[in-house]
């Protein structure tokens, strides 16, 4: 493979192209108007537009992709995340081009993108599945007998696509039969597909992910957890490795499920098993993101491994270089995600300029970022501006490192949820690891944090007064 094409933006586009140059691949970006002078375009050794701004019409327009990597030469394309990645038509098209596409085949893609063929697929391998049902449901009472027979509550699920669309909690039998009609309503709307299935409601779970690594050749290592907990409306905000909780005999447990899911599908190349974890400690599959994950980092800090490189070695047929013995567990590296939103105003996108926007530096401190100072945050795409990871030789490190982290952005032009990430690091839920994905609803209140601004700031004022008198009465004497 000698050129690659990366189909996405912002800092999974550089981060792709990054690894990319430091194996002698030649990188071709792709843009959109708001994207012409992005840092991902600067950054590749050629780039080519592909239409107007709304993904709509750029980045998830596969036939311009495809001839953009054919006008290009180029041998690969690596799709990110988000956008076309999880898309097994797309892939078979990129194949069908005579490229590489750099991950799954549209097998996988198209089995873990359906949760109800995901559950169908590994039944065979003895996965901890949580208690409900592996086929589609559109009868009432035979649901409530389901209902009735795993107890309440439960949650209705869509099979189709992900962020908790289509899921909807049911506390009592009666309010079975409305719940159930709107899941059916809103994953037939959101995805297409209205199938729907019912599983026992686990209350207060950790998310736990496993990433894992395969060839093309049959083999397959995992390279540990990521603890996803700390969430906010199914939108990832902190995500650490190795999870607080996990014991050595419970991580080899949950690495090999994930290898058999892995398996099960003939997957290629890195990916990640989803996991709850309940509060007895019981684990169970949910789905498999068949990806690079955003979070991806945290892992390549703790394992040392080169996630991105792995995946072009994998595309290129190359065998894994390492057995699941040599993957070392060292370490501990916390990710936060810094979005251009307001987390006092209900974490509403903030948009505008960056005036000013330095980023934090150091040993233990890795930001992976696709913006600089002066550009403006397009209204079209996700708003993340970076991700902020700290690596330590502990968890008491990695979180001393991110506090310090978060204080050495300066950031002007745009809201950020900086402060909300200070707020996470500093709750003593977080701090002894003792939290679940309810973390965000049960402690973070926008208001608490108001006043508490507000309390410092005449704090504040009222410091600068006293100074300000004391120095009138040196004057006056
Ligand atoms: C669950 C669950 C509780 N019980 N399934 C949310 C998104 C989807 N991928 C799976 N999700 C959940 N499935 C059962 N049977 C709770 C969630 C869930 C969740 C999972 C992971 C991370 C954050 C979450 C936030 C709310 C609910």
């Amino acid at each position: 493979m000698k050129k690659i094409l990366v189909a996405n933006r912002g800092e999974i586009a550089l981060r792709v192209m990054k690894t990319a140059r430091q194996m002698g691949i030649k990188t071709v970006a792709v843009f959109s108007d708001a994207d012409r002078s992005a840092p991902h375009v600067l950054f590749a050794d050629e780039a080519v537009h592909l239409g107007p701004s709304p993904s709509s019409e750029s980045y998830l327009v596969q036939e311009a992709i495809l001839q953009a990597a054919q006008k290009t030469g180029s041998d690969g394309i690596h799709p990110g995340y988000g956008f076309l990645s999880e898309n097994a038509e797309f892939a078979q098209k990129v194949t069908d081009a005579g490229l590489i596409f750099i991950g799954p085949k549209p097998h996988a893609i198209r089995v873990m993108g359906s949760k109800l063929a995901a559950k169908e697929t590994v039944k065979a391998f003895d996965i901890p599945m949580v208690p409900g049902i592996d086929e589609a449901i559109t009868d009432v009472d035979k649901a409530k007998a389901i209902a009735r027979d795993i107890g309440f509550p439960i949650l209705i699920k869509a099979s189709a696509g992900g962020g908790g669309k289509g899921m909807r909690v049911v506390e009592k039998e009666d309010e079975l039969e409305e719940q159930m009609q709107r899941a059916i309503s809103e994953a037939q709307s959101a995805f297409g597909d209205g199938s729907v299935f019912i599983e026992k409601f686990v209350t207060s779970p950790r998310h736990i992910e496993i990433q894992v690594l395969a060839d093309s050749h049959g083999n397959i290592v995992h390279l540990y957890e990521r603890e996803c907990s700390i969430q906010r409306r199914h939108q990832k905000v902190v995500e650490e490795a190795p999870s607080a909780v996990l014991t050595p005999e419970l991580r080899t447990q949950m690495g090999n499920a994930a290898v058999d899911v892995a398996r099960s599908c003939q997957y290629e190349g890195a990916g990640t098993v989803e996991f709850l974890l309940d509060d007895q400690m019981n684990f169970y599959f949910l789905e498999m993101n068949t990806r690079l994950q955003v979070e991806h980092p945290v892992t390549e800090c703790i394992t040392g491994i080169d996630l991105v490189e792995q995946q072009i070695r994998v595309a290129r047929g190359e065998a894994l270089a390492f057995a699941q013995e040599d993957i070392r567990l060292r370490g501990h590296a916390m990710e936060l995600r810094v979005y251009a939103e307001d987390p006092l105003n209900n974490f509403l996108p903030s948009i505008g300029t960056l005036d000013t926007y330095a980023r934090p530096v150091g040993r233990g401190i890795r930001v992976d970022g696709g913006y600089r100072q002066g550009m403006e945050i397009p209204i079209y795409y996700d708003p993340m501006l970076s991700k902020l990871i700290t690596y330590g030789k502990n968890r008491e490190e990695s979180l001393y490192l991110m506090r310090e982290a978060i204080t050495g952005y300066v950031i002007d032009g745009v809201q950020t949820t900086l402060g909300f990430g200070a707020f996470v690091m500093d709750h003593p839920a977080f701090v002894s690891g003792k939290f679940d994905t309810n973390f965000v609803k049960r402690y973070y209140d926008s208001e608490v944090v108001k006043q508490e601004l507000k309390q410092e700031q005449s704090a504040i004022a009222e410091i600068a007064l006293s100074i300000y008198k004391a120095e009138q009465d040196q004057l006056d004497t």
